[in-house]
């Protein structure tokens, strides 16, 4: 079930796709075909036994499959229910979990998380969902935002080639998951096919600084962490819940110093942080190293009074939290499941860095020193 394994015909259509795919969030959709539904049993690789030793990597379809956490829609501005029209387009690609290890993704609109979907209570989304030609899998989204079959996933169930389209409106406030629910849903949603979509509230959500958007999830596949080579997909790793890698935006590391660096923010910023746990099977025990959740939507409810200092929150396969941090001294917020070897050993880690003068009445890491005056750690 390996996909094609073109090269320079596959990056220039990746880059048209990818133009086409910014230019058509919130735009209008288009041709609209028919959710001719597919045979799912027709796309079921059950698990063959596994030969020894990875292939050699693969040539990329892209080479970068983790979305950058900065962007996201602006909040809500506008008091009256409004009508979206949203394309997205499922694709099947390689990309690199990280240097030298190739990978088999599945992602909507080319990145992961899936590009969030941002609306306010009472509006409607009409969405049109198109599986890429060349594809070799049907798929389909469950919007968990939404009253109705499956989520949605019911009627937007197409094969390569094909596009389908739902209306629906959002009558409930709260920050949800969004994913593929074909049959063989646990697959693809570990291969990136998750997302989320924000509801806001009539009042809308508190102002901040600055928003990032994350997602977690894990990578199940025949080889060991690190291990260079092309690694498959593996079924069994997967039943047993046991997984290769535990991503942070489809990558390992990407946003440290060893992938994209991390994301930077200026001190005293509050920063809104969306973590999208896509799973398919893990609990994370999301925490922010340096720092606390100062305020956290448990769940993504944001109507109910959220919680207030927590150190490290359960955030569940298939939902979405939000925290809201400050950030009073300079230096890195290191991102985590604190599930620790998660993190030292599969890849879920992402670095928030601080940037600023030091403020060492709250935090001095040299006291004694005539100016308290050293350069951030790291
Ligand atoms: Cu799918």
């Amino acid at each position: 079930m390996t996909r094609n394994n073109e090269t320079k015909a596959g990056a220039n259509r990746r880059t048209l796709l990818k133009t086409a795919g910014a230019a058509s969030a919130l735009t209008l959709a288009g041709c609209v075909s028919s959710g001719e539904q597919d045979d799912p049993a027709a796309e079921n690789p059950e698990p063959q036994p596994q030969e020894e030793g990875l292939d050699p990597a693969k040539s990329l379809d892209t080479d970068r499959i983790a979305a950058d956490p900065t962007e996201l829609p602006d909040p809500v501005d506008w008091n009256e229910p409004r009508h979206h029209e949203i394309e997205m387009v499922t694709t099947e690609e390689t990309a690199e979990i990280e240097p030298g290890v190739t990978f088999d993704y599945m992602t909507f609109d080319g990145r992961i998380p899936g590009p969030m979907v941002r609306v306010r209570r009472g509006d409607t989304v009409n969405l049109t969902l198109t599986n890429e030609e060349g594809n070799a899998m049907p798929h389909n989204i469950d919007f968990h935002a939404v009253y109705g079959p499956g989520g949605g996933a019911d009627d937007t169930t197409v094969s390569p080639g094909e596009s389908a389209t739902i209306e629906f409106k959002a009558m409930y406030p709260g920050v949800h998951v969004y994913h593929c629910a074909v049959p063989n849903m646990d697959h693809h949603i570990s291969a990136g096919m998750f997302g989320a979509i924000l509801v806001e509230p009539e009042g809308g959500l508190p102002e901040v600084d600055r928003e990032l958007y994350f997602g977690q999830h894990e990578l199940y596949t025949n080889g060991q962490s690190g291990e260079e080579g092309h690694h498959a997909f593996d079924f069994d790793s997967m039943r047993k819940e046991d997984p290769t890698y535990v991503c942070l935006n489809g990558e390992a590391y990407a946003f440290t110093g060893n992938g994209y660096g991390p994301i930077t923010v200026q001190k005293g910023e509050r920063v809104r942080i969306f973590h999208s746990q896509g799973g398919p099977n893990l609990m994370s025990s999301w925490h922010g190293i340096g720092n606390v959740w100062e305020t956290f939507y448990r769940d993504g409810d944001v109507v109910s009074d959220p919680d207030r200092y927590v150190e490290t929150a359960p955030v569940a396969p298939g939902s979405v939290a939000i925290a809201e941090i400050d950030t009073p001294v300079p230096g890195p917020i290191k991102l985590v499941d604190h599930a620790l070897s998660r993190v030292v050993r599969k890849g879920m880690l992402g670095v928030v860095q601080v940037e600023g003068e030091e403020e060492p009445e709250i935090f001095n890491p040299n006291p004694g020193q005539p100016s308290g005056g050293a350069e951030s750690d790291d």
